[in-house]
């Protein structure tokens, strides 16, 4: 471990080291210093902001000094460390998960009040830290609490994007685009302005020989941008452990900002130069599920995976330990292809400056990764281009071309005379242009592969790398089930949830050991219980009809069944189906007579979710929600019985409390489509049911939690080619229900028709491939039997608490350790 200051005079500084406040006093006294010296104010002079800044200053003292325990911890045992690298880290807020993970809330929360705030208050006036799109993103932040809350050692890497995802505003109905630039007040990040990397790009290769005779490639040439490392410490839940989150951001190389043009007063080009290098993490790429194949964004993703690697090998270099031994210290994760380039850039480094020939250099490389496929949606596959790698990264593009060469021989050499498979599983495709397989890159470059739900893991087996499955053998493809952390969906979202479940289990240890849960099955039938568990969901639900009216206007009944459908918008999540089984519902109501009336449960129909700013569809579903929220809430002959409603601008802390108010939520993708899912995790856990196909997770969730407990409906994923090809070829009428909702809209009840006929035409003309009228008459059908079981209220009562009895499994602990076992290798190091 490295030190400067010689071992006498190390006295002095023990004597002064920080330690962290641990009572009220020591923390308000913290809080005060920060106000005054930190942020620079006069004493008396502080608001809100200032307010939460000098608590999140303090917690981030402690946070600190646990961060340096750890890093020397870690250090000191040098055990095997895992990298997780993820192209999205969607964070959200940090200081209430810090106060809780430190246990120090209830500390904090009095300080502040002493001092003149509310807690409540101070934790709003955080920016969210969105780097991500939405589930992929959000599971990256939920395995960092695991990996901190189980002790291992383990980094997340990652850019710092200086615009994460957009901000979204509905106006006039329709989603519009605001930039989110989030980091003109960070307390949680620490620049390193010491730890920077040159990174090449463009140029060309040169062949070399040595007075040996030994040929090697040098790569030349071309523009070097700075990568500059900005570190966050991740607490763990009731451990010292803190973990390190590092994100890189760009900026011109000190030999590239070329001072001679900016002092000859050619400033514009130089200042162009420096916006160049300054772009590449600039901002978030806004699509989720889809891949657009822009250069700069293959820029972005080798950029991050060159300054990480960089970043490793000096770590273990450092060691001093034999290449032979890389493996046994590094696992490397890839969270899905964005960093794929991290197995040809590992080849690279150990054949071209390393000089270790290429089996022995292939060999640690395929022992030190593991790919994690989220989606098995063609238009998700990452393909790029062969132009436009090969003349940015000229010499990855050779060592990707001999990777495919030696393997395809391997595979001819065992199956010597199938033509058609070596064409199939190729990483280079062979169109015009050609492109790269990211997907089988990364297969052919690692050790293991899994998907993020059973379904989606034996999907992948069975569809889009079959083949490989008969190269390589069954056991290389595994599955993790998805999983979230009950810290931060469930202790923080529903505070008053997770005491009274403490309150029955005897403390909180259910948050480390999430199967403890079920010690709540005993107390489904306890009416005490059940009153104090509703009252509770209808408390979460008051502050929702609140958030609604301030935001919107419209006014939401509370006692009304609370139907809740947030994620991004996807046509294969079907946000459409929902939106025209709420038009169903209306015209319904609309036929029906008073008595009728009085028998209808009275619903709020709650979407929310960004649109991918190119994707025309998903925009279009949006306007129809908000089309119809228009005339439903407005129609006197509804009332209360039903409202609409779309949340602005959904996000982590928008999740937060959307959670724990849902009677049930949607999660009704087209079966297959949905890898996995991870809302429906958090819902069920806070006391919510679901309706659902039996997609991703979905289907382990049921078996969990038992059918009684689950509103299920649709098609299987079995019946899903059959259904796409009878529509194909015209053999399927659309669903009567479905019909009078079409008819409907283009009679122009909810404005111009002209708006929605894309969303029209693509069940008819457009082979309704997501199959919205096959499942239409049983999503209807399921929704009647929701209502009838939401009348009996201690039966729901009973449905919830037995279902979040049987949730232990997702917590993201569980997927944590089965990564850490059967995939990393990993063992744990305690921090003093
Ligand atoms: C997403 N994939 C899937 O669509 C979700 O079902 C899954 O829960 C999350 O990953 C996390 O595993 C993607 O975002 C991507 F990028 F693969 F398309």
């Amino acid at each position: 471990i490295e030190s400067s200051i010689p071992q006498p005079l190390r006295e002095k500084w023990r004597k002064f080291a920080a330690t962290e406040f641990s009572t009220k006093d020591e923390f308000q006294k913290e809080v005060v210093k920060h106000v005054e010296t930190t942020l620079a104010r006069s004493l008396y002079n502080c608001d809100e902001l200032a307010a939460y800044s000098g608590v999140a200053l303090a917690f981030r003292d402690r946070l600190i000094i646990d961060w340096n325990k750890t890093q020397q911890a870690q250090t000191f045992v040098d055990q095997k460390r895992v990298y997780y690298l993820s192209l999205e880290f969607l964070m959200g807020r940090t200081l209430d998960n810090a106060m809780l993970n430190h246990r120090m809330k209830d500390t904090a929360v009095e300080g502040v009040s002493e001092l003149g705030f509310r807690m409540e208050d101070l934790i709003e006036q955080e920016h969210d830290a969105a780097l991500g799109n939405g589930g992929l993103g959000r599971l990256a932040a939920c395995f960092l609490d695991s990996l901190a809350s189980l002790n291992y050692p383990a980094w997340g890497y990652g850019l710092r994007y200086r615009y994460g995802i957009f901000k979204q505003e509905i106006i006039d109905g329709y989603q519009v685009e605001v930039p989110d630039y989030w980091l003109d007040f960070n307390p949680w990040e620490f620049p390193r302005h010491e730890i920077t990397v040159d990174i090449m790009f463009y140029g060309y290769v040169r062949k070399s020989t040595d007075e040996n005779g030994q040929t090697s490639h040098v790569w030349e040439g071309g523009e070097v941008v700075q990568a500059v490392a900005y570190d966050s410490p991740i607490p763990g839940f009731a451990t010292s452990t803190t973990n390190n989150l590092r994100l890189w951001s760009s900026k011109p190389s000190s030999g590239e900002f070329d001072f001679q043009k900016f002092n000859s007063g050619d400033y514009e080009s130089s200042v162009r130069d420096q916006q160049r290098a300054e772009t590449i993490s600039a901002v978030l790429y806004p699509n989720d599920n889809i891949d657009v194949g822009k250069e700069l964004r293959l820029k972005q993703q080798y950029f991050w995976v060159a300054a990480s690697l960089y970043d490793i090998v000096r770590r273990f270099k450092k060691s001093g330990r034999a290449w032979s031994e890389f493996s046994d210290q590094v696992s490397i994760q890839l969270n899905d292809t964005h960093p794929t380039l991290a197995i040809v850039e590992l080849q690279r480094i150990l054949v071209d400056k390393e000089h270790l020939e290429w089996d022995e250099a292939w060999n640690i490389v395929t022992q030190t990764f593991g790919y994690t496929n989220h989606t098995v949606l063609p238009e998700a596959l990452e393909k790029w281009s062969v132009p436009l790698v090969q003349n940015l990264l000229p010499r990855h593009l050779q060592i990707i071309y001999d990777t495919n060469l030696f393997f395809l021989q391997s595979v001819e050499r065992r199956f010597p005379k199938d033509r058609e498979l070596l064409s199939r599983v190729s990483i280079i495709e062979e169109s015009n242009p050609q492109v790269i397989r990211m997907a089988y890159l990364a297969i052919i470059g690692s050790k293991k592969v899994n998907g993020v739900a059973e379904l989606h893991s034996d999907l992948i087996k069975t569809t889009i790398f079959k083949d490989f499955v008969t190269i390589f053998g069954p056991d290389k493809f595994t599955n993790v089930t998805n999983g979230v952390t009950p810290r931060r969906w469930l202790h923080q979202a529903n505070p008053e949830l997770s005491k009274l479940i403490a309150d029955k289990l005897g403390g909180f240890t259910f948050l480390k050991d999430l199967t403890l849960l079920n010690g709540l099955e005993k107390y489904a039938d306890d009416k005490e219980f059940q009153k104090d568990w509703m009252h509770i969901k209808f408390r979460n639900k008051q502050r929702l009809a609140k958030y609604i009216k301030d935001t919107t206007g419209i006014v939401v009944n509370p006692s009304a069944l609370f139907d809740i459908q947030v994620k991004r918008i996807h046509e294969y999540k079907r946000q459409q189906m929902n939106i025209f089984g709420v038009i169903s519902r209306y015209l319904a109501i609309k036929k029906m007579t008073k008595e009728e009336k009085k028998k209808l449960v009275p619903r709020v129909s709650i979407f929310g979710g960004k649109a991918a700013p190119g994707y025309w569809m998903a925009k279009t579903i949006i306007r129809l929600v908000t089309a119809v929220s228009e005339v439903v809430n407005n129609d006197p002959d509804v009332g209360d019985l039903l409202k609409v409603v779309f949340i602005e601008d959904y996000n982590v802390s928008k999740a937060e409390f959307l959670c724990p108010a849902s009677d049930l939520s949607e999660h009704i993708s087209t079966a297959g489509t949905e890898a996995s899912g991870t809302s429906n995790m958090k819902f069920v856990l806070n006391g919510g049911l679901i309706i659902g196909t039996c997609d991703g997770a979905n289907i382990e969730i049921t078996r969990e939690i038992g059918e009684d407990r689950i509103f299920l409906f649709g098609h299987l994923a079995e019946d899903v080619d059959d259904l796409r090809h009878a529509h194909r070829f015209g053999k399927t009428e659309m669903d009567p229900a479905l019909r009078q909702v079409c008819d409907e809209i283009e009679k122009g009840t909810f404005g111009d028709p002209g708006v929605f006929s894309g969303l029209i035409h693509a069940l008819t003309d457009g082979g309704d491939y997501y199959l919205v009228s096959d499942d239409f008459a049983s999503y209807l059908a399921t929704h009647k039997l929701v209502d009838e079981a939401f009348k009996n209220e201690e039966a729901w009562a009973h449905k919830c608490i037995m279902a979040v009895s049987a949730m232990g499994f997702f917590t993201s602990d569980r997927a944590i350790l089965e990564y850490a076992e059967n995939i990393w290798n990993l063992e744990p190091v305690v921090v003093a």
